[in-house]
């Protein structure tokens, strides 16, 4: 086969069958009405410590091996695809945003980032698109503690629905607004994929992990996750009414 029409995990010898790309998982939601609202509202939603501390150390161990910016590997291995793509709380969150038979993560990075550092500039990442739907996640993953001295990722709330030009942003320095996504070892953060962030300062020293990976809806949105009961009773005039107040 011509090698330039190889995938970037065929070009390091291994067939998609042996990965996630293609697949689709369903499991339970395990977000109700209030925090899918306040997802949308906010942009981003943390999930601390719901990775199991071996997958954790397995995956210190794993870079310090392999520090490459895209350790394709991984896509292949059960107890990473299982411990972080398929984590139960992760998942579940994802099952609850994108609906049921959402597609896995095909590829992934580690923004792996020698401490100290500045931090990086404000931005969206490429291929964002303003719209009121929610098609696509962008999910992080934290193997180690990263407290505020480490530069965690700092987040704009509600930037999603703002419309700016990369260059004005990039020109940002501290924006009041931010926070920085501190978290424990095995935490996930998901957010909407066009919200501003930006990698935070960091004053320690040392190695940054901190994985990067999306997943796709396949089904048409609809109120697909846990129920909570006074709105269900109220029906669809007490969604209206939520969605004004936040
Ligand atoms: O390293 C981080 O905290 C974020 C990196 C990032 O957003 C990027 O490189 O696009
Ligand atoms: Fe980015």
């Amino acid at each position: 086969m011509n090698p330039t029409t190889l995938s970037p995990v065929e070009r390091i010898g291994i067939p998609h069958s042996e990965t996630t790309i293609g697949e689709t998982y369903d499991c339970e939601p395990t977000l109700n009405d209030q925090q899918v609202f306040e997802f949308c509202r906010k942009g981003y939603l943390v999930l601390e410590g719901v990775v199991e501390d071996e997958v954790n150390h397995r995956m210190m161990d794993f870079v310090d091996e392999h520090p490459e910016h895209q350790p394709l590997e991984l896509l292949t291995e059960d107890w990473f695809v299982d411990g972080v793509f398929k984590n139960p709380q992760a998942a579940g969150a994802v099952r609850s945003l994108l609906g049921k038979d959402f597609k896995l993560p095909q590829t992934l990075c580690n923004h792996r980032a020698p401490c100290p550092a500045p931090p990086q500039g404000w931005h969206r990442d490429g291929g964002s698109i303003y719209t009121p739907r929610l098609d696509y996640l962008q999910v992080f993953y934290y193997p180690q503690d990263t407290p505020k001295e480490a530069g965690p990722t700092e987040v704009v709330p509600g930037s999603h629905f703002l419309r700016t030009k990369a260059n004005y942003m990039a020109h940002l320095r501290s924006v009041k607004l931010s926070v920085p996504t501190t978290a424990p070892a095995g935490s996930i953060f998901i957010t909407v994929y066009s919200i501003w962030h930006r990698k935070g300062r960091s004053t320690t020293n040392g190695f940054r992990n901190l994985f990067k990976y999306n997943y796709w809806r396949t089904t048409e949105p609809r109120r697909d996750w846990k129920l909570t009961p006074i709105l269900t009773f109220l029906g669809p005039l007490s969604t209206a009414t939520l969605l004004r107040a936040v």
